[in-house]
């Protein structure tokens, strides 16, 4: 990578946007239309003083978990109360794009107390990590985690502090979904079996392997793995539709969403949309490939996609019911996609004017919408219906 390409990179992954990357191209809308024109739901803001939040959870009616990335986890409330940070965490990698990342209470926490959460897990010797998936007991009165164990560690440890994917979703089966990155520098591994770099990840909530993963037995396959070839994907939701979707970073353009499906191979690096950062081909410059999946969408340039969630609930109107929310952090703003027999008919931008890198989207218990804001004094938004 020359130098004018990792400037590009580090402005456009990690940096957040400059002036040149924060013009965003007319609104579009297709597809249905809010219920009532220029009546979009607007944010306000339930909490505020959060360091790079990064995921979120509700424990009950009127409380959440937040994650900060530098490696605490807080109790907050929607009356705004941000709790001190909860003890006993494992050690933690907290640097670059690493640290702790996802969040997610277990669909049985109002008896089982359990949460699960991902994090940047540091290997011998501190120069190399990886992305690890842990559960814990929440204490009675939230202020320490209990019976914490590691689930599921990303291998191999490498150096580096970019790409760690980390979204969890839980099926409705009881089984855990954890995305994982590619490293950046280890792209080429995407393809490869024996490792989990760029990969989906699929496991019990104790650690075991279910049976019928699809690589189960292959030789020279982890058998964690549910599908292949990603890149970055940070973003995670389980589907009305009754299965996974994700959203993952593309390089320069690219950025997907697809529908990880057992067992296929989703093409990174092999296919892209996308280019190398300040431009030129990736690999072969192939955007098909026989056995290698397309996206759902992409989107060139990158809006760099992280949290996403599909509404369900009825609060904001009909037309909203069933979209997907995902969060830009490059551009800034809050897209939805509506979906007609799986594919997508339109996006709208919402959130333009507030300015703020959308790092996570959650329905909450009340059918309403939450956000995370990622900067050093990160929110959490709740977007009301007009
Ligand atoms: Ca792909």
């Amino acid at each position: 990578m020359t130098a004018k390409q990792l400037l590009v990179w580090w402005v456009c992954t990690a940096a957040g946007a400059l002036s040149a990357n924060a013009q965003v191209a007319p609104t579009v809308v297709a597809g249905s239309a809010p219920a009532a024109a220029g009546a979009k739901p607007q944010p306000d803001v339930v909490a505020r003083g959060l360091a790079h939040p990064w995921g979120l959870t509700f424990i009950d009616a009127q409380r959440l978990l937040v994650t900060e990335r530098p490696g605490r986890l807080r109790l907050v409330t929607l009356t705004g109360q941000v709790g001190p940070a909860i003890a006993g965490l494992p050690p933690i990698h907290a640097a670059g794009q690493g640290g702790l990342l996802d969040v997610l209470a277990d669909s049985q926490f109002a008896v089982n107390r359990t949460l699960y959460f991902c994090y940047t897990e540091p290997g011998a010797g501190g120069n190399v990590s990886s992305t690890a998936l842990a559960s814990a007991r929440l204490s009675d009165d939230a202020s320490r985690l209990d019976n914490v164990r590691v689930l599921f560690s990303q291998k191999p440890k490498v150096s580096g502090n970019a790409h760690f994917g980390c979204r969890i979703v839980e099926s409705p089966d009881g089984k855990l979904f954890l995305t994982l990155g590619d490293r950046y520098h280890r792209m080429h591994d995407a393809q490869t079996l024996d490792n989990h770099h760029g990969k989906v990840v699929r496991i019990h909530k104790d650690g075991r392997i279910p049976p019928d993963n699809p690589l189960m037995g292959q030789a020279g396959a982890l058998p964690e793995i549910w599908s292949w070839g990603h890149r970055n994907v940070q973003g995670a939701a389980w589907g009305p539709d009754g299965a996974l979707w994700t959203v993952e970073h593309g390089p320069q353009g690219g950025d997907e969403l697809n529908r990880p499906q057992p067992g296929k191979n989703y093409g990174w690096p092999v296919i892209t949309y996308g280019e190398q950062y300040g431009g030129g081909p990736i690999g072969q410059g192939l955007q098909t490939h026989p056995g290698m999946a397309q996206p759902v969408y992409q989107w060139t340039p990158s809006i760099a996609p992280s949290g996403m969630a599909f509404v369900t609930s009825a609060r904001y109107g009909r037309a909203w019911q069933g979209s997907l929310l995902v969060g830009a952090l490059k551009f800034r703003y809050l897209a939805r996609l509506t979906l007609q027999g799986g594919q997508v008919a339109g996006e709208e931008k919402l959130l333009q004017d507030l300015g703020e890198r959308i790092r996570a989207v959650r329905q909450g218990p009340d059918g309403l919408i939450y956000l995370l804001t990622d900067s050093a004094q990160g929110r959490l938004l709740r977007l009301q219906p007009r």
